[in-house]
């Protein structure tokens, strides 16, 4: 079973709400909503407050509709689509979040990059999938809590992604559309059976953006979380929940 940090001890969680982080997220935020970074855009601070910015390749997987895209721009904070449209191609969205280190209180940048591609361009050409696994540092696997289905088909999921690295990588399942209660198709005593059975927890997603915030930071500090400690684990410092100064830099 993958070995994973206790939720909590390798990162401040909710540091978004702590007054020592409002220098950070003010660089993330443009009139209370998140800001938007393309390719070559970073958050700049002071010259006197070094921060360190690193960098992470995520793919995003999960059958057509689940809400990979939503999910995506969610994570950025951009808008979320309305309608369902079937990904062209690969899309790929910068998402910056700033973390605290509990071991040492260190501030750090995480840059995400989001990569995003449609199903069924996946099944019909075929240099998609090496590009998107290319140098991959995590994998998040989606499933709808209003499609049964794709619940069912994350065994096949993770095996199949397990398959295709030899190396280590993060993997995460997240359920999305969790605010469709009414159309519930998952029931929790399954979610509870898949997260013994596969040791992996279950986070959820759904519902309107409120703060910008509020709502992605416990995605975000997650996927930090175990990005971090699998570089701590690379390393070397696997008993330690914090990292060597030249883990991941
Ligand atoms: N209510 C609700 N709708 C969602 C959620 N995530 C995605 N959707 C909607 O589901 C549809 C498919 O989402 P999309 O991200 O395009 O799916 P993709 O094919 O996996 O990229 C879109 O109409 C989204 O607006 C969610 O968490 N809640
Ligand atoms: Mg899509």
């Amino acid at each position: 079973m993958a070995q994973v940090p206790p939720p909590g001890s390798v990162v401040v969680a909710d540091w978004h709400l702590c007054k020592d982080s409002k220098e950070y997220f003010s660089k993330i935020l443009h009139k209370k909503r998140r800001r938007n970074f393309g390719l070559l855009e970073s958050p700049v601070m002071p010259p006197h407050v070094a921060v360190d910015t690193v960098h992470y390749k995520i793919f995003i997987s999960g059958k057509s509709g689940v809400g990979k895209t939503a999910l995506a721009a969610r994570l950025a904070g951009l808008n979320i689509p309305n309608m369902h449209y079937e990904t062209t191609g690969i899309e790929t969205t910068v998402a910056y979040w700033p973390v605290k280190l509990k071991e040492n209180s260190r501030v750090l940048f995480f840059r995400f990059q989001l990569w995003d591609c449609g199903e069924n361009a996946l099944r019909r050409f075929d240099h998609l999938l090496p590009s998107c696994k290319e140098q991959a540092d995590a994998v998040l696997f989606l499933f709808s809590f209003t499609d049964r289905t794709s619940f069912d088909d994350l065994p096949n999921q993770l095996a199949k992604w397990t398959e295709l690295f030899a190396r280590r990588v993060v993997k995460m399942v997240i359920g999305t559309k969790f605010d469709l209660f009414m159309h519930c198709d998952v029931a929790e005593r399954d979610v509870r059976d898949f997260q013994d059975t596969w040791g992996i927890p279950v986070l959820r997603t759904g519902g309107e953006v409120t703060d910008g915030l509020g709502d992605v930071a416990p995605l975000l500090n997650c996927l930090a979380e175990k990005l971090w400690y699998q570089d701590c684990i690379t390393a070397g410092s696997a008993s330690l929940p914090g990292a060597p100064e030249n883990a991941c830099l």
